[in-house]
């Protein structure tokens, strides 16, 4: 599978080669922790793991491309968002649902608007569709989540419903879905504007993952194991 080798001088092969490592281990952390979390958490902590195991399989490959071809991995990478953002919703959804009563209607919105935000970001890199236009249609979906997370229905739960953990677990899905998601359309816009630059794209793509599946992942078992006791 891997043909090429890594050249040390290769920053962005190296960031490829250095979240693979990070993903299998945060897999299997999350994996074996969950043991320590009680109840409903036991799920957010499979969720977790499976976000970070189908990234894992996603680097390997996306490594491989980029190190044989130096072009960026744009379906392997598009393929792993497509999975693991779904399921990074279920995650949000197992969340707020463990604080307040929320529809499914909800979960279909936040699946719908983060559906067409990759859809519309996959056709403006593969060169489909104009890739600014692209990149509007993409923005607004995300603003659309951001508004269902703090003014929508989302947001009627009050601070003091729900246990601190579980508090803790949505004001961490509410910086991870503004903050950390932020950095993907960046991302996009340092890798798009003037000539381009695959290096950044791929280096900020893969800081970004970093952040929003293995650091959201540790922040869901630091609220899941605080209730273990
Ligand atoms: C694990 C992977 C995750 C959480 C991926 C998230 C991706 C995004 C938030 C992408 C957002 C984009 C826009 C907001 C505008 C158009 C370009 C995208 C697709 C990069």
């Amino acid at each position: 599978m891997t043909t090429g080798q890594l050249n040390p001088s290769d920053l962005v092969g190296v960031s490829f080669w250095i979240i693979s490592a990070a993903m299998v281990a945060a897999t299997f952390f999350f994996w074996v922790e969950r043991d320590r979390a009680v109840g409903k958490w036991k799920t957010s902590l499979t969720v977790a793991a499976m976000v970070t195991g189908i990234a894992a399989i996603h680097y390997f490959y996306m490594r491989d491309v980029w190190v044989t071809t130096g072009e960026s991995p744009v379906v392997f990478r598009y393929v792993d968002w497509l999975l693991t953002v779904p399921l990074q919703i279920i995650e949000f959804y197992l969340i707020l649902a463990a604080i307040a009563v929320v529809s499914a209607s909800l979960f279909w919105r936040l699946l719908s608007a983060s559906v067409i935000m990759l859809i519309a970001g996959y056709l403006g890199e593969i060169g489909s569709m104009n890739v600014w236009l692209a990149f509007i249609i993409g923005m607004l979906a995300w603003i659309y989540i951001i508004y269902e997370i703090f003014a929508g229905e989302a947001s009627k739960i009050s601070a003091s419903e729900g246990t601190p953990a579980s508090q803790k677990a949505f004001n961490a899905l509410r910086i991870i879905v503004t903050v950390g998601w932020a950095i993907y359309p960046i991302g996009y816009v340092i890798g798009y504007v003037g000539a381009g630059s695959a290096d950044s794209l791929n280096l900020i793509y893969n800081l970004a993952d970093f952040v929003n599946k293995i650091a959201f992942g540790v922040v869901i078992w630091a609220a899941a194991t605080s209730e273990s006791k």
